[in-house]
């Protein structure tokens, strides 16, 4: 199964996010605007997974969660990566996040999964551009948010459904979570 590694921001913090960019996917019909409901912060992308190697992996995620502590993040701002992806910077303990995130990679290696070796950027995905689309006017008008900070209290291991979510977006299912117990 296609499994991603993630931290997910609160209800509270979806909720003002949602609010503030809601004029912009209304002008932007265009653009695939990822779900509030579904959104978080990949850690690492693992690809398809076998069984066995998921097991392993799920006593090594659960150990990385108890070594790493709770963290305070906060949502700000936009950018983009080419014309392709739309988000939301993530700023706050994000050394933490880094941290966590390369415990994430080198939990998948050790048993075996070939993770990219791309540069991790952290960020929340709110939306992909189809053929064409030009995501400068979003981020500029996206550019004067600034949410809440929150605490990220929890690591998931995460299911992508391709394709099975409304309008042929990606559904996700979170397979198992873990608090963040490190201090
Ligand atoms: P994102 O983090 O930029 O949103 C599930 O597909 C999640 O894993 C998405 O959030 C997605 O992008 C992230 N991801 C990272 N690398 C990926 C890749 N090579 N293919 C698909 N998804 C990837």
């Amino acid at each position: 199964m296609r499994l991603f590694v993630a931290v997910t921001p609160p209800p509270e913090a979806v909720a003002e996010l949602s609010s503030a960019t809601e004029a912009v996917r209304a002008a932007h019909p265009r653009l695939r605007w990822t779900r509030p409901d579904q959104w978080h912060l990949t850690l690492a992308f693992l690809g398809t997974v076998g069984d066995e190697a998921r097991a392993g992996l799920v006593n090594r995620l659960a150990r990385a969660a108890a070594l790493h502590p709770p963290m305070r993040l906060a949502l700000t701002g936009a950018g983009r990566f080419g014309d392709r992806v739309l988000w939301t910077r993530v700023t706050g303990d994000v050394a933490a996040l880094r941290g966590l995130a390369a415990a994430a990679r080198v939990a998948a290696t050790r048993v075996g999964i070939a993770v990219e070796e791309r540069p991790y950027r952290p960020h929340l995905t709110l939306a992909r551009g189809r053929d064409g689309a030009d995501l400068r006017p979003v981020v500029d008008a996206l550019a004067g948010f600034a949410g809440c900070t929150w605490t990220a209290t929890q690591l998931h291991l995460v299911r992508s459904h391709l394709g099975a979510g409304p309008d042929r977006t990606s559904r996700y299912e979170t397979l198992n979570s873990w608090p963040l117990t490190g201090s």
